[in-house]
């Protein structure tokens, strides 16, 4: 299957919401009026997107229809295909190895499963990959990773429960500069009830990274969960305070998500969505394309 057609399969469910309310719109439509600006604002807050996102794009859009003197529906519609890629596209800078890439995010938002799928991303690049379960808060959390280590066929470094997770990464950081690794992923602790300790232990975890592997390359990824809606804007604003973020994995949707909310995260947060995940199995994560995404909303 194509790059393609597995992003249309796995995020049919999402893409089907979006694109059949949208392309709907335009279809119910002759003429172009503030009826069908309104009819437009109301079917993208319903996708998810937010208000305040909604809002915006249609203030585009109106800006646009009055100074191109857009008389037709269909200009309308290329005129938002534009205006949506222009929102979630984004450049992807350069990538320098090795590499850390730490993955952060709410319990059961996706991390484990994301950082097994990405793991096997890079692998199938022909990246060296080692994965670092620097969640030691949950009992079976490194046992989980180690799964994923065991299906993307790459090492890993685990202790048990309770131990310092900065000394986790410590290792791993030692163990990747004996091995020639490309890729460390370092799963994290998800808890945000307490957000000192959360904070704490993330700088912890990021100084150690800095002192002893000055000369990788680091990202920071945020997990999440494509079927929470407003509430993962919310975490992600959380965590946006506390570290920063490099981009977000949105996980599940191939579930019921409404993929609008990219579009939210983006021109909310400023921070561009990465990667998809579309599944449980290691195959489900794709990297983000805006053309493709756009593409696939509007006909
Ligand atoms: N359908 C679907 N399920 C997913 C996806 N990503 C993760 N999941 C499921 O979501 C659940 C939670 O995933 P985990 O990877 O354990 O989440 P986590 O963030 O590591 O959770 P904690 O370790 O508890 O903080 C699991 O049942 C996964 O199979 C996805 O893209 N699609
Ligand atoms: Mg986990």
């Amino acid at each position: 299957m194509s790059f393609f057609e597995k992003l249309k399969n796995g995020m049919s469910k999402t893409r089907k919401n979006i694109a059949e309310k949208l392309n709907g719109v335009f279809a119910m439509f002759t003429r172009v009026d503030e009826e069908l600006l309104e009819e437009l604002e109301e079917t993208l807050i319903l996708c998810d997107m937010g208000v305040n996102t909604a809002m915006t794009v249609i203030e585009k859009l109106r800006a646009q229809i009055k100074e191109n003197r857009l008389k037709e529906v269909d200009e309308v519609k290329t005129a938002l295909k534009e205006i949506l890629y222009e929102l979630v596209q984004f450049e992807q800078p350069e990538e320098i190895f090795p590499k850390v890439v730490l993955i952060v995010g709410v319990n059961g938002a996706g991390k484990t499963t994301s950082i097994g799928k990405i793991a096997h991303v890079y692998k199938e690049q022909g990246k060296k990959v080692l994965l670092a379960a620097a969640d030691t808060f949950r009992a079976a959390a490194s046992e989980q990773l180690n799964i994923w280590a065991e299906r993307a066929e790459v090492p890993i470094v685990k202790y048990g429960e309770g131990h310092d997770p900065a000394a986790v990464v410590y290792d791993a950081i030692d163990s990747a500069k004996h091995r020639g690794t490309d890729v460390i992923l370092c799963d994290t602790a998800g808890r945000l009830h307490n957000k000192k300790n959360l904070m704490n232990e993330l700088s912890k975890i990021s100084r150690v990274i800095d002192r002893e592997y000055p000369e990788a390359g680091r990202e920071t990824l945020l997990v999440l969960d494509g079927t929470a809606g407003q509430n993962a804007l919310f975490q992600a604003r959380e965590f946006a305070n506390t570290v920063a973020i490099d981009g977000i994995v949105l996980t599940k949707l191939d579930g019921t998500a409404k993929g609008g909310f990219i579009c939210a995260i983006r021109e909310e947060l400023g921070i561009p969505v990465k990667y998809i995940g579309v599944g449980e199995g290691i195959d489900d994560l794709q990297r983000f394309d805006a053309k493709e995404f756009v593409d696939s909303l509007l006909d």
